[in-house]
């Protein structure tokens, strides 16, 4: 386990939990116009406003909201719960990834999670979708690392059993909390390539946190080339910590403005990379216009005060409400 350094006096306020949900969110509705080959992006020409003109959100938000829903409803992960969630949320409008959508498909026939998470990929998915779910689990155990990783795994084995998919939501939740926690994120970085279980994680993370500490503007087609920009966790969980990390202190849109140039998965890389800069601004550092026409912006806000509402720090024996 990496060892986030955990204030005790840290407590997850409004403005916390509402910058990482509705960063996320925004991230998500702003990228998903870019993201994938010609055919997907014509699609999102179609579906991709509300009949009231908001900017819709993708799988990355829906998978969000289910995590919150249930969290609110049983007080922690609860992995039956969630998949049943999950399954009855998952529509093709909402741009899931194909193997994602086989598994939710299996769930809502009566299959168990268990078995149809295994049933596409023996292994496992090594998709992202674990990992653009992650950044609440991050807001909400910030202050209790074993927690963190024990909610954070639990949540994405419903779906994503492999490794490599399980470490990427491991590395993008913790980096969340870190940012929620005001810590230095290029030590953050280095602490979590020191301690990274996989190979292709340490690499690229050791590479962001050089590229850190030159303290030099990288190009973004040397990002793509060593980070990645693709669809699989390996790929776009480094990377959207970096360009989160890289673009701290400027404003919401350039961080996202790098994410459409970096190109590829550029939905969850701006969703992941949106909500680790939101935990560290808060809500009302994101950008006013695209906020005010995203899709369901009250349920948003309700989730993030439900959430906020809650002492989640003492998740052993319970939340307190
Ligand atoms: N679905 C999309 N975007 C559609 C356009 C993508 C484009 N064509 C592209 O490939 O870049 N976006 C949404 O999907 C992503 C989250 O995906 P998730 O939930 O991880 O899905 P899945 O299907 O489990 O995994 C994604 C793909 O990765 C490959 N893959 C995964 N595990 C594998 C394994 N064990 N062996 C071989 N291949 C594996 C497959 O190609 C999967 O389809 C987010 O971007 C979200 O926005
Ligand atoms: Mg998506
Ligand atoms: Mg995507």
């Amino acid at each position: 386990m990496i060892p986030t350094a955990s204030p005790a006096d840290f407590r997850v306020t409004l403005d916390v939990v509402r910058g990482c949900l509705l960063g996320l969110a925004l991230g998500d509705a702003l990228g998903a116009p870019h993201e994938g080959g010609l055919l997907e992006r014509l699609v999102w020409r179609v579906v991709g406003r509300t009949r009231l003109g908001e900017r819709r959100w993708t799988d990355d938000t829906q998978m969000t909201l289910d995590v919150v829903e249930s969290l609110l409803a049983r007080g922690a992960v609860h992995q039956d719960d969630l998949a049943r969630r999950f399954a009855r949320s998952q529509h093709w409008s909402r741009g899931y990834g194909p193997g994602a959508a086989r598994v939710l498909g299996r769930i809502r026939r009566g299959d168990s999670w268990e078995h149809a998470s295994r049933s596409v990929y023996p292994e496992g998915s090594f998709g992202n979708g674990a990992a653009m779910r992650a950044p609440i689990l991050g807001v909400v155990y910030a202050c209790d690392a074993e927690s963190l990783d024990d909610a954070v795994t639990r949540s994405a084995v419903i779906t994503h059993a492999h490794p490599l998919a399980i470490e990427g939501a491991l590395i993008v939740a913790r980096a969340t909390a870190a940012a929620a926690m005001g810590l230095a994120m290029r030590e953050h970085i280095e602490h979590a390539a020191d301690g990274a279980a996989l190979a292709p994680y340490r690499a690229r993370l050791r590479i962001a946190a050089d590229w850190l500490s030159q303290n030099t503007s990288v190009p973004i087609a040397t990002v793509r080339d060593q980070l990645g920009n693709g669809i699989a966790a390996v790929d776009s969980c480094v990377t959207a910590l970096y360009l989160a990390v890289s673009r701290l202190d400027s404003p919401f849109m350039t961080l996202h403005e790098a994410a459409v140039a970096l190109g590829g998965d550029v939905d969850t890389i701006s969703a992941m990379a949106g909500a680790i800069w939101g935990a560290r601004h808060g809500g009302a550092a994101l950008p006013a216009e695209p906020l005010a026409s995203l899709e369901d912006r009250d349920r948003l806000e309700r989730l993030a005060s439900d959430l906020a509402r809650i002492d989640w720090s003492r998740s052993g024996d319970g939340p307190r409400r």
